[in-house]
């Protein structure tokens, strides 16, 4: 598992996982963990981001974690170094039970609390009796508004008083976030910060394997980005890493969170739309 292999570097997720070696199949550890060129060099940075972030921001600083592989590496990065940064977590109402359990998971692991920011009631029933529990299938302008409710509202609470935030965004992971730098002006009066963007597929999970990373077992099951449980699939050999993520669409697949890098598409609805075809997930396809 270990031993340089400078070339696969950022390479895309399905050449990664087709590489002779990949022996431990339905382990995202076994599949994708490898040691390249520069790993040491990679999370050196990534510890002077972080450090730095603490000494700027000081408790202004946010972790932002999906409960995802690259938060968790961010998560265990900022617990061994003792660094004095808050987490925190959007619970949309709609995630995995696999994805939640990590919650406590860090608490043991880590003693460390993630806060949850979960929607207004209020506004989640309103939506919903407007417009059916998942009317995300039906166009982006509803799946958009859902996000609305059930992210972007909680966010800007999670965020108020803050000046800083820290994401898992990397820029392997799709072309809207090629350019993600370590630091960058949200749109809205705070910092972004993005300890991970040079990290590779291949870096996250050798750093997992190395530290004993706990992390959520949905990754086992070829779902290499997770999100809301109606809106995320496993992917199937040769598909984009954020494939399995809002499938059905043909947008640029953000939701709004990082609105800095996604394409400026469509604007939010509350009401219903015409039915259009239903998406078919190949949820179980192998990578
Ligand atoms: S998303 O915009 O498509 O949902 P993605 O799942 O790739 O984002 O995650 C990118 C980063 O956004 C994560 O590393 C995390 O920092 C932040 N993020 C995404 N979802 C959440 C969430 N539910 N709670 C907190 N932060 C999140
Ligand atoms: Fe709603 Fe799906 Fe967006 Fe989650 S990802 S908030 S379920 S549309």
């Amino acid at each position: 598992m270990s031993g340089e292999v400078s070339s696969l570097d950022f390479a895309p997720l399905s050449e990664v996982s087709a590489l002779p070696g990949a022996t431990n199949v339905g382990s995202a550890i076994g599949l994708y963990a490898r040691q390249t060129a520069g790993f040491d060099e990679r999370v050196a940075r990534t510890v002077e981001v972080l450090k730095q972030a603490a000494a700027d921001f000081g408790p202004g600083a946010l972790q932002s974690t999906s409960l995802g592989v690259e938060d968790m590496v961010i998560t265990d990065l900022i617990a061994r170094h003792g660094l004095p940064i808050a987490l925190a977590t959007l619970d949309t109402g709609k995630l995995h039970a696999e994805t939640l359990a990590l919650i406590p998971r860090i608490h043991d692991r880590y003693g460390i609390e993630v806060e949850v920011f979960a929607p207004v009631r209020e506004q989640v029933v309103h939506f919903v009796r407007a417009n059916g529990e998942e009317p995300m299938y039906r166009s982006v302008e509803l799946r958009k508004a859902c996000c609305g409710v059930r992210k972007l509202e909680p966010l800007s609470r999670m965020l108020a008083g803050r000046t800083a935030w820290i994401t898992g965004l990397r820029r392997e992971q799709s072309a809207n976030r090629a350019e993600v730098p370590f630091r960058e002006d949200d749109g809205h009066g705070r910092t972004k910060i993005n300890p991970l963007a040079e990290w590779s597929w291949a870096d996250v999970w050798h750093y997992v394997q190395q530290h004993v990373v706990p992390y959520n077992p949905l990754h086992d099951e070829f779902m290499p980005s997770i999100g809301c449980a109606p809106c995320t699939r496993a992917i199937a050999v040769g598909e984009d890493f954020r494939a399995g993520r809002w499938w059905w669409e043909d947008s640029s697949k953000e939701c709004g969170l990082h609105a800095t890098h996604a394409e400026p598409d469509s604007p939010s609805a509350t009401e219903s739309e015409p039915e259009a075809s239903p998406p078919t997930s190949t949820s179980g396809a192998q990578a």
